[in-house]
């Protein structure tokens, strides 16, 4: 290096120069003009798709989402003695805990009081414990890493506090479990160089192995694991769901394990269900930014840089193919750009076609609130980025559309 460059850095490093500021782009005419790999590229019948489909998705992990360790872990079961009632007595809440590599995640399972046989479930990660998604003083606290609460005085206070995201009366009132756990439990979501959580157990990762992303996508595999075996839900259908950072949780879930009979994301954007070549609201280089714990070392690389990368959401999405697939936006959801969440499930379509399913029925961003649902199901809704009723009935519908 010559002297100059050194008298620069050094001095730029005094200086404290702050990082250049990030401001996104939210006009569609200033998206750079790219091309979308082809998923199918190669292979023209259904038979050559498992071949195609296990290099996409070794291509995905290598370079995003990050390889699961070759490690194993045990898994350990605490059953829960203690269920109670909540609804009337329509639901039972039951808490079994698994203990796996060093932590313990507690899962919070509320099924219908009276089912004839197994229910089919939805199984998705809650934000804040399971104490937030319902009200009741039986609910266990996490003792993990916090998110929110600091102290057992708060955790108490939050009781709750998310209730009006998960419709457990509809899911009843339809037949449907929930399996729910705090993704904190498994890792928590911090940028601490993978100390904690189960990394603790498993080592710092390599540059190919996996992000929190890929971690909580294998933890909720591993709850399926537990699912299969207790058979208090219908294991063959699980539909698996995340919001925002956990739906591209869910995605990466449903693209690595085939037992999730469907798979939704709500809201995920950018490094879920939205295309980054599109680079419009949040990108590649500020997502690597903002949270690098969340995909693995290689990802870095398509900062500022998408062009370079040789696949896009439309691939990860197509992963899911042949199963029932929905993909929701919301309107002022800009940051997590929902015309490309749509524009993903169109590039995904083909695959499904060639599977022999109907795909997307349409080829046009839908109106507001007007699913478009076909084995690939959108919406945009009104309103902003979050979970409501609204898409939570969107999600049953499909749900008995595809699974009953
Ligand atoms: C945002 C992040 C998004 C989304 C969201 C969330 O800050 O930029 O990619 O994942 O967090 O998970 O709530």
């Amino acid at each position: 290096m010559k002297v100059t460059s050194c008298l620069i850095i050094a001095l730029s490093m005094c200086m404290n120069v702050p990082a250049q500021k990030f401001v996104a782009n939210y006009d569609e005419a200033k998206i750079p003009a790219y091309t979308l790999p082809d998923p199918l590229e190669g292979i023209s019948s259904a038979a050559d798709w498992p071949t195609r489909r296990e290099a996409i998705r070794r291509l995905i992990a290598k370079e995003m989402f990050g390889h699961v360790p070759s490690h194993t872990a045990t898994l350990e079961i605490v059953p829960d003695t203690e269920p109670f009632k909540i609804l009337d007595g329509k639901a039972i809440v039951s808490q079994p805990a698994i203990k796996i590599a060093g932590t313990t995640w507690d899962l919070m399972i509320i099924r219908p009081a009276n089912p004839s046989s197994p229910p089919p479930a939805f199984i998705a990660y809650n934000f804040g414990g399971n104490h937030t998604v319902i009200p009741d003083r039986g609910v266990r606290l996490p003792v993990s890493w916090q998110r929110k609460a600091k102290n057992h005085k708060a955790q108490e206070a939050d009781r709750g506090s998310s209730a009006r995201r998960w419709d457990v009366a509809a899911l009843m009132e339809a037949g449907y479990a929930l399996v729910t756990l705090y993704y904190g439990d498994v890792d928590p979501d911090m940028n601490d160089g993978f100390r904690d959580g189960v990394h603790a157990h498993f080592g710092v990762p390599k540059s190919d192995e996996w992000g929190s992303i890929a971690t909580w996508a294998w933890g909720l595999s591993k709850t399926l694991d537990y699912l299969v075996a207790s058979k208090i839900v219908d294991a063959e259908r699980v539909s698996v769901l995340g919001h925002s950072r956990l739906g591209k949780t869910s995605l990466w879930a449903g693209a690595n394990d085939e037992r999730f009979a469907l798979v939704i994301s709500n809201n995920s954007g950018c490094g879920g269900a939205a295309l980054s070549k599109r680079a419009i609201g949040e990108t590649v280089g500020r997502i690597n930014t903002s949270f690098p714990h969340w995909f693995n070392g290689n990802f870095k690389k398509y900062n500022r840089n998408e062009s370079a990368m040789p696949f896009d959401s439309h691939m990860l999405l197509a992963l899911i193919a042949p199963r029932p697939l929905y993909v929701a936006s919301a309107e002022q959801d800009r940051w997590a750009d929902p015309h490309g969440e749509f524009l993903a499930c169109v590039g995904a379509d083909p695959v499904y076609r060639l599977l022999g399913t109907e795909g997307l029925p349409s080829r046009k961003m839908p109106k507001l609130n007007e699913p478009t649902v076909g084995r690939i199901g959108y919406h945009i809704r009104s309103g902003k980025h979050d979970v409501t009723a609204y898409d939570w009935a969107q999600y049953i519908a499909f749900a008995n559309k595809h699974l009953n």
